[in-house]
């Protein structure tokens, strides 16, 4: 049996699509394959698509199975029912990583830098020349995978690859034209409900000589405007318990802007420095959306 797996810490829409739309290709192409992962799903697979009717598979790994890793290709950190000796294929999309698997596995390891795994695995679906037979399920996930890990085309790592690869799935899954949005802002109402919970699984601590504000929260979200009118209080208010040295990025992805919540004098000047903007007021809105780990490059 052939296991396709992920990550250790947590499946996003990208780990979980790759395992269950690639098993369905090994099996049609007659070898034995299993979507299987004992992690938790995040919030990106949102409710809509937990009700597609597919699932990862009920499945334990037996002696002699081999391991197919999706989405993941640090051997620190996938699944723990891996057995390293037994990886047989690697297509990810994290750099890194290239050259342990290349020793190891040669061609069988696909590790190229692309928006997202779901593109690899789509053109895995494309050479087999069984794209016509895949499910709406599977094509609906890989879809679905790539507006997350793409920010809806506007990241940093989008290449043409992603941009074809989502045209052809969106018409295999019959998704409606209107599908992102809908997407992200079902993800979106998920981080309202719960803004402590979304603030605290993605914030970071700085060092000290980062430049940057010691508490470094943020979000991605369809519509940043919105949240920020609706919730700015609370979210000050949970940030401010962390520390007095705080902010937040709230990435954008309809109008691909970041929206920095930075309340306190001293977090201001740091955000000043660094990106030569008035903070006044607590608010800045900056033209492109910024991810954290870019400033943290431009502050060291
Ligand atoms: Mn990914």
């Amino acid at each position: 049996m052939k296991v396709v797996t992920s990550g250790s810490a947590y499946l996003d829409i990208d780990a979980y699509a790759c395992a269950i739309a690639y098993a369905e290709l090994l099996n049609l192409q007659g070898i034995a394959a299993r979507a299987v992962s004992s992690g938790p799903l995040n919030a990106s697979v949102s409710k809509t698509v937990l009700d597609w009717p597919v699932r990862l598979d009920d499945y334990l790994p037996e002696a002699g199975d081999e391991f197919v890793l999706v989405d993941v290709s640090d051997y620190e950190h996938f699944d723990p029912l891996v057995v390293l000796d037994r990886v047989v294929e690697v297509i990810d999309h994290h750099p890194g990583f290239e050259q342990f698997w290349a020793q190891k596995l040669g061609r069988c390891a696909d590790i190229r830098r692309i928006g997202a795994a779901a593109t690899q695995i789509f053109e895995r679906w494309e050479a087999s020349g069984l794209l016509a037979h895949i499910s709406e399920q599977s094509a609906a996930l890989l879809a679905t995978a790539i507006l997350d890990n793409t920010m809806n085309f506007t990241g940093r790592q989008v290449t043409e690859a992603d941009v074809r690869a989502y045209e052809a799935l969106r018409r295999y899954a019959r998704l409606p034209k209107d599908w992102p949005e809908r997407y992200f802002l079902e993800c979106q109402a998920l981080i309202e409900s719960d803004l402590g919970a979304a603030l605290a699984a993605d914030m970071k601590r700085m060092k000290p000589d980062s430049g940057l504000p010691q508490v470094f929260a943020q979000m991605t979200v369809w519509n940043a405007q919105a949240l920020i009118q609706q919730h700015r209080q609370t979210i000050s208010r949970w940030l401010a318990a962390q520390g007095d040295d705080w902010l937040l990025n709230v990435i954008s992805i309809s109008e691909g802007r970041s929206y920095f919540l930075v309340e306190s004098v001293i977090s201001q000047r740091k955000l000043s420095d660094l990106l030569r903007v008035d903070c006044q007021g607590g608010l800045v809105i900056h033209e492109r959306s910024l991810l954290r780990k870019e400033l943290m490059a431009m502050g060291s």
